[in-house]
């Protein structure tokens, strides 16, 4: 599908020599997230806060009510959130993890169990944080880049059923629901699993709470591949998806369409309450949080535009259109696309690289030095270390190509694709890293390597 909108601003972007490249990893410690934007060709290093506003949105920054208290933005963004999620209160936060730790903090006591359909950064960080045991309730296929199932971000009702025996229904205060599964390959939830889910934590007096970071996307796929839903809109799979939980955390950053922004959405008023009294301390007034008027203004309008079905289609086949050039010239990719981006599955790109040696981080740098294309590690790095301080060897090794919303067009992605297949015919001379700084949390931010 082509592109559903004109373009009327544009932002030059810097060509760099390959020696240049070969300069700048260095001083980033191979480590794409340490280097200089202005280095960078095509930045595909993540769809979080890299978003391109529509001209509503920009109109709409024009619009803020900066009064440090009861912001007719605010009341904007709540309207949105109540009319297409269904949640009766908001909770602005400066972002997604804002949200996490208010939320982590509400629900957990030390010594608790939060299952989840594979662990994201961020929230098992401040789950960890607050003293529980994050627990993976995924199904198995979800862990194998080539099992091919229209939702492969489904939780294992069986393992979500274990546990609850295994550990007990008080000491599971939520399960955390995320739809779409970044970690997965941006695989979306079904429509009937979450269903499932829901009936089975709630009858055990469980909560349900959502990661909406990827919401939008997940409608979309449930339209476009469950049955039953073809003939409805996106808010309307949305409000009956979110109709299943307590409430939900959101990363603006994605399928809100803002550079900056998040929430915490609840229905339970005592709830509400304890994250409100949160909220002034971490971030600011409950009618705020830890955004500026305008910056709520943006998200209110982009929770619409996310939820445009043109414009879904629109990504997703973007997405698909990367996936299937890779494809096509035999590179191991996660198999089926997904919602944001294309994973890369990095041990079978480079088998002979042991999973200490990095081989995700390794394929990330040589895709830079290579092409300018900057990508995310998301393997044994971003998964850290377990409590007795052991790495975690996570079974997928994958490098993520993400795709910011309404940014590159085709021809960019057609540059990506060549430059991934140029590098798999030479992956045999590639030898890994060894990691020379290591941070004590979400160490993949910060962390240093050199070539073996
Ligand atoms: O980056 P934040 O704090 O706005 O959101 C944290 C966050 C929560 N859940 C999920 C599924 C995410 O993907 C997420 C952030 N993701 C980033 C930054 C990414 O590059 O995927």
């Amino acid at each position: 599908m082509a592109e559903p909108y004109r373009i009327k601003m544009v932002e030059p972007i810097k060509m760099t020599t390959r020696e240049q490249r070969e300069e700048a990893i260095k001083r980033a410690g191979y480590n794409t997230f340490l280097l200089d934007s202005e280095d960078v060709y095509i930045d595909l290093l993540t769809d979080s806060g890299t978003n391109a506003m529509s001209d509503n949105q920009w109109s709409g920054m024009m619009l803020g009510d900066e009064a440090y208290a009861g912001s007719k933005n605010f009341k904007n963004l709540l309207a949105a959130v109540q009319d297409l999620y269904g949640f009766k209160y908001v909770v602005p936060t400066h972002q997604g993890r804002g949200a996490e730790n208010i939320l982590s903090q509400i629900m957990i006591e030390p010594g608790d169990y939060v299952p989840g359909n594979m662990y994201f950064t961020t929230t098992r960080a401040h789950q960890e944080l607050n003293g529980a045991t994050f627990v993976d309730v995924i199904i198995d296929e979800a862990h194998d880049s080539e099992a091919e199932l229209p939702f492969k971000g489904n939780v294992d009702i069986e393992k979500f059923k274990k546990l609850i025996n295994d550990v007990g229904a008080e000491r599971i205060p939520y399960i955390s629901l995320a739809v779409t599964v970044n970690m997965a390959g941006g695989q979306p939830v079904s429509m009937a699993n979450i269903r499932e889910v829901a009936e089975v934590a709630h009858s055990h007096g469980i909560k349900v709470f959502m990661d909406a970071t990827r919401c939008a996307e997940n409608a979309c796929f449930i339209k476009q591949r469950e049955p039953g839903y073809q003939h409805k809109s996106i808010p309307d799979i949305l409000r009956e998806m979110f109709s299943y939980a307590d409430g939900c955390t959101m990363s603006g950053k994605k399928d809100g369409i803002v550079n900056i922004g998040g929430f915490l959405a609840l229905n339970d008023p005592d709830l509400y309450q304890k994250a409100a009294s949160l909220v002034v301390v971490y971030e600011g007034m409950p009618s705020y949080g830890g955004m500026a008027g305008r910056d709520m203004e943006a998200l209110a309008r982009g929770l619409y535009e996310a939820a445009d079905y043109d414009f879904l289609t629109h990504r997703l086949s973007q997405v698909q259109y990367l996936w299937d050039m890779l494809d096509e010239a035999g590179i191991p990719i996660v198999r089926p696309a997904g919602g944001h981006a294309v994973f890369i599955d990095a041990r079978k790109f480079y088998p002979h690289i042991p999973q200490d040696h990095f081989p995700a981080q390794t394929l990330a740098a040589e895709l830079y030095v290579r092409s300018g294309v900057r990508s995310m590690e998301r393997g044994i790095v971003s998964a850290g270390r377990d409590k007795e301080g052991r790495h975690h060897y996570p079974k997928l090794e994958l490098v993520r190509l993400t795709i910011p919303r309404r940014v590159y067009t085709y021809a960019h992605l057609d540059v990506v694709a060549d430059a991934v297949i140029d590098l798999y015919q030479e992956r045999d001379k590639v030898k890994g890293l060894r990691m020379v700084y290591e941070p004590p949390v979400l160490r993949f931010f910060t962390a240093r390597f050199e070539p073996l």
